[in-house]
């Protein structure tokens, strides 16, 4: 259409003219009733007309089967005060809150507290953490959709910084933010419906946001969907965090938080469970060859997103962003600071597999490690150990 000085030929011109007044005409004569079958050539509106069967390729999509909404179901009209009250029991990592195990909503109570105390956060390194519960991360809450919550925060009085909550799983101001902010010496209540399944990660909401997260303040909350997750033979609770030091990794002593470190997303330890080797060695998870595996795996951050890897399997589930999509088959799988995922594998063969961040400088250089070590039988089929090894020598000699 351009020659070579790039003037236009008008016979150019004239065919666009005319392409363009066809096609005025055409909408105005038929308006939306084109139908799609006088085309002459294949269009957006022929392609999306045939039928899903003459596509080679067809998208499937893992619709959540088990998703309900709240006020779906006659139960979730009975009154709060009809509920049965019941006890939160919370589970101190690596190990989970006991499955919720029932199919009738009820009224939860959880308590809560905050202390602020110095604890390991690597060999021969001390940190002063803010805590839930008094462990990194807080314990896990686990509740059943359409339960009623009431929260109360207790904030120790030997604590020296006001905080509070922000519950990811409410649905309200802050969740539960303002709610629960409270001085050293007092606590607060108040409640919540679960009103979706999911897991969900809690933290600290008190200014400077950063900072109380920074030095621990996060862990998870499960809500159950109605008819519970699948039984499984071992369940894991671990939650990644990055750390900001004045001294670098492994420098020794007690160790201050570093703001301007923190600001510049330069952390010092990236570590699961609030500390280097907190799922290492004696303190590893085991499980058996055979054994069906979950692992709730959240990331209180709070900067860094977490490519989680287990080395050596592949997730046959993970829950995407733990919410109501589960996709399978999956090697790595990337979680949001402020977010979650589950993630489910059976165990085939004996060995000691590493949970990492697969950005992998924070797994051997910053902490990011844990072990999982699974001992039983040797599957042969599905893994040979080394079955030879000897010099090599390239045909040519050299
Ligand atoms: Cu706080």
């Amino acid at each position: 259409m351009r020659d070579e000085r790039g003037n236009v030929h008008i016979g150019a011109i004239y065919g666009l003219a005319t392409l363009f007044v066809a096609l005025a005409v055409g909408v105005a004569l038929f308006g939306s009733r084109v139908d799609a079958a006088t085309a002459t050539e294949p269009t957006h509106a022929a392609h999306g007309a045939t039928s899903t069967a003459d596509h080679a390729h067809e998208l499937t999509v893992n619709m959540p089967t088990t998703r309900k909404a709240f006020l779906d179901d006659p139960e979730d009209l009975v009154a709060v005060a009809e509920l049965p009250l019941i006890k939160g029991v919370l589970g101190y990592a690596p190990n989970v809150a006991p499955p919720v195990d029932r199919d009738y909503r009820a009224h939860v109570e959880i308590e809560l507290e905050v202390t602020e105390e110095v604890m390991r956060l690597a060999d021969g390194v001390e940190y002063r953490f803010w805590t839930f519960g008094g462990s990194v991360p807080g314990p896990m809450i686990r509740v059943r959709q359409g339960d009623f919550v009431t929260f109360t925060l207790q904030n120790h009085p030997s604590s020296l910084m006001p905080h509070n909550i922000d519950l990811h799983a409410v649905t309200g101001q802050g969740g539960g933010a303002e709610a629960t902010l409270i001085s050293p010496g007092q606590q607060a209540t108040f409640s919540f419906t679960a009103l979706q399944a999911g897991v969900y990660i809690y933290h600290c909401a008190t200014a400077p946001v950063g900072m109380h997260i920074a030095n621990g303040m996060y862990g998870l909350i499960v809500v159950e969907p109605k008819e519970g997750y699948a039984p499984v033979d071992k369940e894991f609770y671990v939650v990644q965090g990055d750390f900001y030091t004045k001294g670098n990794f492994g420098e020794r002593g007690l160790q201050d938080f570093d703001m301007q470190r923190a600001i510049d997303e330069d952390a010092a330890y990236v570590v699961f469970n609030g500390s280097v080797g907190s799922l290492v060695g004696e303190n590893a998870i085991f499980a058996e060859t055979g054994d069906t595996v979950r692992i709730f795996f959240g990331n209180g951050g709070p900067n860094l997103t977490s490519s989680f890897h287990v080395i050596g399997e592949i997730f046959d589930n993970v829950y995407v962003e733990a919410g109501g999509l589960v996709n399978h088959d999956v090697q790595t799988t990337l979680v949001p600071a402020g977010g979650a995922t589950v993630v489910e594998f059976k165990t085939d063969v004996p060995g000691t597999y590493n949970l990492v961040d697969h950005a992998i400088f924070r797994a051997f250089n910053k902490g990011a490690v844990g072990q999982l070590v699974v001992t039983g039988d040797h599957d042969h089929v599905v893994f040979t150990e080394r079955t030879d090894i000897r010099p090599y020598v390239p045909a040519d000699g050299q």
